[in-house]
């Protein structure tokens, strides 16, 4: 009998009280870790989960499977450095300070990041952050100098200085993240870990493995490929056309020699593109791609010059689907490298896993690539999240979310106190059924990278599930009105349709309400303005059509006078 008591008593003693860090357990739960999954202009329509027409992203689908998938989450702002303040400050642009991928961003933000790791979190980014100055907050960080190159990319470390890999960006971002997860991380403690890859950017380069397939795969087109843009100024005098503004050499890997041989007057070599991409291939890689691309070239110099115009669209979206799909393949496999080693790891259950871009994109959509716009491919982004002690598996949320939210979801999750300035919130109620605790009706849009690259207006909008109230403001001045039930591929400006008298007016009070809540107004769009044209004049800026650029100018100083 003594003999029982005394096993049981020690049994009792190993379960709880001798066993400090179980007893911790018991008290407080396990905070979470946190693992954000970021790709570069990952446009929803590109994967499984959401649209299976272009492609097939089995890897990515498995969060989704796991937890939420959002259906109507967007950016405030569609632009990449912009977000990605968005995302760390949980402050609008106009607040943060960070609109546009021109000035760097204001270190004396308080990020996220920063508040975890003062909770205690182990903090550890990896990839792309294109600031233009090192993120603050992480214990280890290694990120891409500005946009980063796709081959044999360099990397700024928080503990190396910069330093040069040999390979593929989408692989070396993955090596150096389950790297650290392996053997850096005190497992004892939880975790922020950003992942954040490059791919799939422009000028959408893949990695040799896929080369051959996708080279040869055919894609479905858009509905509104041939957009004639009528009723919208704006998106007329966008510069992103698959047609006309995409690179031969840089975007469509059309050899220079190639362009050379041909003769075309209309078909410019940028040698420079070209260099900047596949120029930094070693040998063998530029082997493995010239085995692939050389039928691409031979296509396009005995092709390309008899097609029709249409039918020259059709043939530079089907490249430009390739290669940026190209990319994703091997986001797919990385993102399930990353899954399988949590999976193994037992580290599932308890992280949040958010899978999200730092926008959306136009895959031909209105005949463009690139983003910007609010308009719903690049205005709404990927959000797919994961938490299966919290999440139910297999879930969908049609809530207007927005990568705002992010901070503050974050920072409730780990039951760190959230700053009164955050201007998101947090997304737990959706994530955990409790809806009774969210009430959004619609969300605040505002772009400002103007005049500069693609040459989007500026504009800010409101947007509702209904509507989307939009105001072009510099240089061009007019409104928008879209009936995105009505008008789901956002082809009509009913702005002056006298039936929308009364839900213009409406609108126009939520947005100036709108407005009014997050601290925005017509004299900070104009400060912006001025610094930014003010740097402009001064310096002058990439990308942008000279003769334009000068009317803006002139167009200022007379407006000033
Ligand atoms: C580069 C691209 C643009 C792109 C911007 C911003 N041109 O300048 O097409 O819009 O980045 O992208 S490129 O020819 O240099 O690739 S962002 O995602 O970083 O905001
Ligand atoms: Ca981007």
């Amino acid at each position: 009998m003594k003999n029982i008591i005394c096993v049981l008593a020690i049994t009792a003693c190993l379960l709880v009280s001798c066993n400090p860090k179980k007893e911790k357990e018991a008290v407080a739960p396990k905070r979470p870790n946190i693992v954000f999954i970021m790709s570069d202009d990952h446009a929803y329509q590109a994967i499984s989960a959401y649209d299976t027409s272009l492609i097939e992203t089995p890897n990515i689908d498995r969060i989704a499977k796991m937890g939420m998938l959002f259906t109507n989450a967007s950016v405030t702002n569609s632009i990449c450095a912009p977000s990605r303040a968005v995302i760390l400050t949980g402050k609008h642009s106009h607040i943060n300070g960070k609109i546009d991928n021109h000035f760097p961003f204001d270190t004396t933000n308080v990020t996220f990041p920063q508040i975890l790791k003062k909770a205690g979190y182990q903090t550890a980014m990896f990839g792309k952050l294109h600031f233009g100055n090192n993120p603050k907050g992480f214990d280890q960080f290694k990120i891409l100098p500005g946009q980063g190159a796709y081959y044999n990319p360099d990397f700024i470390t928080k503990n190396e200085g910069k330093i040069n890999v040999k390979g593929y960006v989408t692989d070396i971002i993955t090596d150096m993240t389950l790297d650290w997860l392996e053997k850096e991380r005190n497992p004892e403690d939880p975790f922020l870990l950003m992942y954040l890859h490059k791919a799939p950017h422009r000028s959408w380069l893949m990695a040799e493995r896929h080369m051959e397939e996708f080279t040869n795969r055919t894609f479905r087109e858009p509905a509104t490929l041939f957009d004639d843009y009528a009723t919208r100024p704006a998106a007329e005098e966008a510069e992103m056309s698959i047609l006309k503004h995409l690179s031969w050499t840089g975007d469509n890997k059309i050899y220079p020699e190639t362009i050379d041989a041909m003769n075309e007057p209309e078909i410019g070599i940028d040698k420079l593109r070209f260099e900047h991409s596949v120029g930094r291939m070693d040998s063998v890689q530029f082997a493995n791609f010239k085995s692939s691309y050389d039928k691409v070239n031979a296509d396009f110099k005995d092709n390309y010059p008899s097609l029709s115009e249409e039918d020259k669209m059709r043939w530079r979206y089907q490249r430009y689907m390739q290669d940026y799909l190209g990319t994703i393949k091997s986001v797919d496999e990385n993102v399930g490298r990353v899954l399988d080693y949590l999976e193994e790891n037992d580290l599932m259950e308890n992280t949040i896993i958010v899978y999200t871009s730092d926008q959306g994109f136009y895959l031909g959509e209105h005949g463009w690539f690139d983003k910007r716009f609010v308009y719903d491919e690049s205005f709404k982004t990927p959000l797919l999240v994961a938490w299966p002690q919290k999440v139910a598996p297999g879930t969908t949320s049609d809530e207007m979310v927005q990568n705002l939210d992010f901070a503050q979801t974050f920072l409730e999750a780990a039951g760190v106190e959230q700053p009164t300035d955050m201007q998101g919130e947090s997304l737990l109620p959706i994530l955990t059924g409790k809806m009774e605790d969210w009430n959004r009706e619609a969300v605040y849009y505002h772009y400002y990278e103007y005049p500069a690259e693609h040459m989007v207006n500026r504009h800010y909008a409101i947007v509702s599930k209904e509507y989307k109230l939009i105001h072009y403001y510099f240089d061009q001045d007019y409104w928008e009105l879209i009936d995105r039930k009505k008008d789901p591929k956002e082809l009509k400006n009913v702005y002056d349709d006298p039936a929308y008298a009364d839900v213009r007016e409406k609108l126009h009070k939520e947005l100036a309400a709108m407005r009014e809540k997050y601290g925005d107004n017509d004299a900070l769009d104009q400060k912006y303005i001025n610094t930014f044209m003010d740097d402009v004049e001064k310096n002058g800026i990439f990308g942008v059509n000279k003769k334009k650029l000068e009317s803006i100018i002139e167009k200022r100083k007379a407006d000033k006078e």
